[in-house]
């Protein structure tokens, strides 16, 4: 990913979404399900010893600090799974949205402690590959009501949230690699 994509940052999930929504969808449901479980630990190797400084700077001016990229991804990951989970258990949920930027404003989305959001992807996305690979065919095609973006399925919503992890695991690398 560029890292212009990322000047737009409070759109991005949106934006990423759409991109993904528009593709033919593979069903390889078991190589995003991995991504799921891998990524995290990626992620937490990333970012292991970083100094307060490192985490919590916007090395690119304007962007988010790399603490926030990973209190983000804790929150927005919570967000899709309750999206992914209302969509199999309920008949034609609302796919709540929310605003990522004014999320990511407040002190638990801006604190150094990274250790709380590492752990909650890890084990969100535990919990979630045990879910995705108990799915039935037709449940991966059951779906719900977003305001914004429209009709959503869980088989378009496992690979957008794998994408979504990469997407800020990249972004982080291109925030460190901007330090002086
Ligand atoms: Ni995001």
């Amino acid at each position: 990913m560029s890292s212009r994509l990322y000047l737009n940052y409070a759109n991005i999930v949106d934006d990423l979404f759409v991109e993904k929504h528009t593709d033919p969808m593979t069903e390889n449901y078991q190589d995003y399900i991995e991504m799921l479980r891998r990524l995290p630990h990626e992620l937490a190797a990333q970012v292991a010893n970083l100094t307060p400084e490192a985490l919590t700077t916007a090395h690119i001016p304007g962007e988010w600090t790399v603490a926030q990229n990973i209190h983000h991804l804790a929150e927005a990951q919570m967000a899709l799974f309750s999206r992914f989970k209302a969509m199999v258990k309920e008949d034609q949920p609302t796919l709540m949205p929310f605003d990522q930027d004014a999320w990511a404003q407040t002190p638990d989305s801006t604190h150094v402690d990274i250790e709380d959001s590492l752990t909650l992807i890890r084990v969100l996305h535990r919990r979630w590959a045990i879910l995705a690979e108990s799915l039935t065919e037709d449940e991966w095609h059951r779906t719900g009501h977003h305001p914004e973006n429209g009709d959503q399925t869980p088989a378009e919503l496992l690979p957008y949230a794998a994408a979504h992890t990469q997407l800020h695991i990249d972004q982080i690398a291109e925030t460190l690699a901007a330090r002086d």
